[in-house]
C-alpha cells in the first residue's frame, strides 16, 4: 500500500500532511498520460507509478557546464524570448524565476543532451489490485468529509447545480480526491517545477506551454508568483489544475472579481464544475450504475465505443444491484458496459457523465471513485455489491507481455504498457471466447504463461 493512500486520507480528514497526495493509488490503471494525447487534455496528476518508476538516470558529462548555469542560460536565451513574444513583462519573467534553480529530484527527468532510460524496475512495478483504489479509509475520509462541506456549502453548491447541471456531490468527491478539500499542502514552487520539466525532462513541450500558462496567470494579475505553489507535477490549488487548465476552466464564484482556487471555496467548486461542463457533462444525468451481468453477456462489450441504449442492455439481462428499476429517463439514454476487474469485481452500466470524470485524471478506477464516493455523499455509505477478486498480483512486465502476445495475434490492446485498460480486457474476452475459454476479460497468471 502507498504511503499516499494514508496521506489522502489523513489530509481529507483534516490532519496535516507531510506531502501532498501525489503519488499513486495503487491499482491505477492508466495514468494520465502527460499531453499529447490531444491538446485539450490536461494533466494535473503525473502518471503516478508508472513515473515514480520511471527513474531516469542522471549522469552529468564531465565536461558539461554545471546544470544550474546551464538552466539559467536556457531561461534567459530560450525561454524568455518566448515568454516576452507571449505579452510577459520582464518583472513578471524575473520576479518568477528568482532563484530558481532545477530540481533533479523530480521524476521523469532527462539530462540536456542524454537520452531517456528506462531502468528493470519500471518492469518490476506490481499492477496492484483494483479494491485497493477503494480502501475503506480513502473512500469514507472523502466521504464523511464531503458530507460536512455539503451542509457548510448547501447554498453556493445549490447555485453551482443549477448554473452548471453537475450534482453537488460530484464537486465534493473531486475535491476530497484531489487535495483532502484543500487541506493537502502544496509544497514545491509551481515555476521551479515546471521551469525544471520544461528544460530538462521527457515531456519539454508540455511543461514548455505550462510554464508560460503559469507566467500568463501572474502577468494577468490572477495569483501573485509566492501563491504558485503546486503539486510536484505543477498542479495547482485545490482541484489540482494545470496553468493551462487554470486559464480555461477556473472561474470567480465569490465576486471578488478573481478565480481564487488556492483560497475561494466558491470559486474551488465552480471552477470543478466549470471543468466538467467544458469536456461536455451532461446535466440531469448521473454517472452510472451498479449492474450484474448474466454470464451469457459477453464481457468484450465494455467500453465508451460500444454503448447501447440503457433499455437494450436491461433487455439482455443486465439489472441494477440491489434490484431497483433503471430511472425511465435513463433507459431512454446511452450506456456503457465497465468492468474494471472483467468477471472478477464489480460491473457497471455507466453514463457519458463517467467519461467526462476521466477527463480530470484518465484512469477508470479514479472515475469509478468519483461517481462511487459521489453516491456515498449523497446517499449513504454502501459498498458495492460485486467483489472484487483476488486478481492484480502480476507484475507490469507480465501484463505487457500478454499485451505483446495479444497485439501479435492481432488483437487492439490500447497499447501494450502493462496496464489492462478496456481494450485489454476485451481483448482478452474474445481470445478466451475464441479459444473456447469462459470469457474472463483480465489477465491472470495462466493467461500470461498460456501466451508467452
Ligand atoms: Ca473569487
Amino acid at each position: 500500500m502507498s504511503r499516499s493512500l494514508s496521506q489522502i486520507a489523513d489530509a481529507a480528514a483534516g490532519a496535516p500532511a507531510a506531502e501532498p497526495p501525489i503519488s499513486p493509488l495503487a491499482g491505477e490503471m492508466s495514468g494520465r498520460t502527460e499531453g499529447g494525447v490531444k491538446e485539450r487534455k490536461p494533466l494535473r496528476l503525473a502518471v503516478l507509478s508508472f513515473l515514480a518508476a520511471f527513474v531516469v538516470l542522471l549522469t552529468i558529462p564531465a565536461s558539461a557546464a554545471p546544470i544550474d548555469d546551464q538552466f539559467q542560460a536556457w531561461l534567459q536565451t530560450d525561454l524568455w524570448p518566448e515568454a516576452k513574444a507571449k505579452g510577459i513583462s520582464k518583472k513578471t519573467f524575473d520576479a518568477a524565476f528568482i532563484g530558481v534553480k532545477p530540481n533533479l529530484k523530480l521524476p521523469d527527468l532527462v539530462m540536456p543532451g542524454a537520452k531517456p532510460t528506462t531502468p528493470q524496475i519500471q518492469h518490476q512495478a506490481e499492477f496492484g489490485p483494483p479494491g485497493n483504489y477503494f480502501a475503506d479509509k480513502i473512500i469514507r475520509a472523502v466521504t464523511t468529509g464531503g458530507r460536512t462541506r455539503e451542509s457548510a456549502n448547501a447554498r453556493v453548491l445549490g447555485l453551482i447545480e443549477k448554473r452548471y447541471g453537475v450534482p453537488g456531490e460530484i464537486v465534493l468527491a473531486i475535491w476530497g480526491r484531489e487535495t483532502g478539500f484543500g487541506a493537502a499542502k502544496m509544497p514545491y514552487d509551481a515555476f521551479e517545477v515546471l521551469g525544471t520539466k520544461a528544460f530538462m525532462s521527457t515531456k519539454k513541450d508540455f511543461f514548455r506551454t505550462e510554464v508560460l500558462a503559469a507566467l500568463e496567470i501572474v502577468e494577468r494579475g490572477l495569483a501573485p508568483v509566492n501563491a504558485m505553489k503546486s503539486s510536484w507535477a505543477g498542479a495547482l490549488g485545490q482541484p489540482q489544475f494545470m496553468p493551462t487548465s487554470f486559464l480555461k476552466h477556473a472561474v470567480d464564484f465569490d465576486g471578488d472579481g478573481r478565480p481564487d482556487i488556492w483560497n475561494s471555496t466558491p470559486d474551488v467548486l465552480a471552477s470543478i464544475a466549470n471543468y466538467l461542463v467544458h469536456y461536455g457533462w451532461v446535466r440531469g444525468r448521473g454517472w452510472g450504475f451498479e449492474v450484474t451481468v448474466p454470464t451469457k453477456v459477453s464481457c468484450a462489450l465494455e467500453g465508451p465505443d460500444q454503448g447501447k441504449k440503457i433499455a437494450d442492455w436491461a433487455a439482455m439481462g443486465i439489472a441494477r444491484v440491489g434490484g431497483k428499476p433503471f430511472p425511465a429517463s435513463e433507459m431512454k439514454a446511452q450506456g456503457f458496459l465497465l468492468m474494471p476487474a472483467g468477471r472478477s469485481g464489480p460491473a457497471f452500466i455507466v453514463t457519458p457523465n463517467f467519461y467526462v470524470l476521466k477527463e480530470y485524471n484518465t484512469s477508470d478506477l479514479y472515475a469509478l471513485f468519483i461517481g462511487h464516493a459521489a453516491d456515498r455523499i449523497a446517499k449513504g455509505d454502501a459498498t458495492f455489491a460485486g467483489a472484487w477478486g483476488p486478481v492484480g498480483d502480476l507484475h507490469r512486465s507480465d501484463i505487457a507481455a500478454l499485451q505483446q502476445a495479444l497485439e501479435a495475434k492481432g488483437y487492439d490492446v490500447g497499447s501494450a504498457d502493462g496496464l489492462p485498460g478496456f481494450k485489454t480486457r476485451r481483448s482478452i474476452g474474445v481470445w478466451q471466447a475464441k479459444i473456447g475459454k469462459a470469457a474472463t476479460c483480465f489477465p491472470d497468471a495462466g493467461l500470461v504463461a498460456e501466451l508467452k
